[in-house]
């Protein structure tokens, strides 16, 4: 097979601002202006041009393993879907590229369900790509025009999925893995933790007993109001040393004493972060709650995109307590992996730590975010505890030892055993 040639790899590399002039910078109000022209300084690869010969999408519902629970509900079942789109390139190659949309059941975490991306993939993204199939794409700055990503307002899950697509097949027609498209460092495994998603203080710490003795190298888990100092403390006892974090999705109130009080009383505990306590469309109060607060706060729900993740450094820059602040970027949350390459990009820039969070993911999709990952600083969630996050998965995912997973190292995502493509 002969490999397409890529015109132009990455990335213009730019310089880490020192510690020291962030805050003045800032201050001055010049900082968010510096990162937006870092964002868009950034050069994806640009090869020679490819077209559309075909998209379908395939559908499943995956039952888990293990229910999850948030603050905002449970589910024990979830819904995937999967564009797969068939590239060609002038000589008339042909190379299929799959991705995985990955909604929760209802609208309970950014507005999107498996209903709504079901309604915007079949009757948007996928009728706009079969009409433009036969523009020439030579970036995914092209392939994100001529598919209608870039028109759409929101609805970041499909988006994602579609884009997904594309990532695979350029990788497999350059004959690299996904993310020394990104960069160009070898890697060969990113740390992981899991996300332990229980209210049942006897289920919540059998599950972080089965994630400790299985060697998962971090913990987080769900709270809610009245139920958050109680389970830290607990987990504490028994792990005095595990890497733990919290995550509240939005469950919480700033206005509120009590809840402001148990936040507070959760600095004792030596947390890496506290996740999303207010609202999901909300920094400003973020950004208030972490000047009464040593640990961190990782933002997750409230960024969509590079413009939010910058206002958020803005505020806690000006504020001198930048070192307080953790994005968590998921792929599927920010409507693809551009836009997620340009978050990790901008918080390397000025030192905010980053990691890639799950929506509980199939097998596609977590081998999409393990690359991803590569681009992030902490350990991401990527694994759920004992047992495969699903009773049936579509493929294989890779390989979870002594606290790390291992990064395809193959052409494209490198997915092993994925049965779906063969429809
Ligand atoms: O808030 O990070 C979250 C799952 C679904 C929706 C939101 C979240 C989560 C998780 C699980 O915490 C992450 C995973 O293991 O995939
Ligand atoms: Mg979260």
């Amino acid at each position: 097979m002969k490999k397409l040639k890529i015109k132009k790899l990455f990335m213009k590399e730019f310089q880490p601002i020192p510690q020291s002039e962030i805050a003045n910078l800032a201050k001055k109000g010049e900082l968010g202006l510096y990162l937006t022209k870092t964002a868009e300084g950034l050069t994806p690869p640009s090869h020679e041009p490819i077209t559309i010969s075909n998209i379908h999408l395939v559908e499943k519902k995956l039952g888990l393993n293990l229910p999850f629970q948030t603050s905002f509900g449970r589910f024990a079942e979830l819904v995937r879907f999967f564009p797969i789109i068939t590239f060609k390139t002038v000589d008339g190659q042909e190379i299929t590229g799959v991705g995985e949309a990955p909604p929760l059941p209802y609208p309970w975490y950014d507005g999107e369900s498996d209903g709504l991306t079901r309604v915007t993939l079949n009757e948007y993204l996928i009728p706009r790509i079969r009409a433009n199939s036969q523009r020439e794409i030579t970036s995914i700055l092209d392939f994100r025009e001529m598919s209608g990503i870039n028109g759409i307002v929101r609805n970041y899950m499909a988006k994602c999925g579609v884009e997904g697509a594309y990532w695979d097949a350029l990788g497999k027609l350059v004959g690299r893995p996904v993310y020394r498209l990104w960069s160009n460092e070898e890697k060969y495994s990113v740390e992981a933790g899991t996300s332990v998603g229980s209210f049942n203080l006897e289920d919540a710490l059998r599950r972080v007993k089965t994630a400790v003795e299985t060697g998962i190298s971090r913990v987080k888990v769900k709270i809610k109001p009245g139920f958050d100092v109680m389970l830290v403390a607990a987990i504490r006892e028994k792990y005095p040393d595990l890497k733990l974090q919290v995550d509240a999705n939005a469950a919480y109130d700033l206005y509120n004493p009590d809840h402001v009080s148990a936040l507070q009383a959760l600095d004792q505990f030596n947390l890496l972060m506290i996740e999303q306590p207010l609202a999901n469309d909300d920094r400003y109060y973020h950004y208030q709650l972490s000047e009464q607060l040593n640990t961190p706060i990782c933002l997750d729900e409230s960024i969509e995109n590079v413009r939010h993740a910058i206002e958020a450094i803005e505020m806690w820059a000006r504020a001198g307590i930048l070192n307080r602040l953790i994005i968590n970027i998921k792929p599927p949350r920010v409507g693809g992996f551009w836009e997620a390459v340009k978050i990790a990009k901008v918080c390397e820039a000025v030192g905010v730590p980053t990691w890639c969070g799950g929506m509980i993911e199939s097998a596609v999709g977590k081998t999409a975010n393990i690359h991803f990952s590569t681009l992030t600083t902490l350990p991401g969630d990527h694994v759920s505890q004992g047992k495969p996050y699903f009773q049936e998965d579509v493929g294989e995912t890779p390989r979870y030892h002594n606290g790390v997973i291992d990064i395809p190292q193959e052409p494209g995502w490198g997915l092993k055993k994925v049965n779906i493509l063969k429809s």
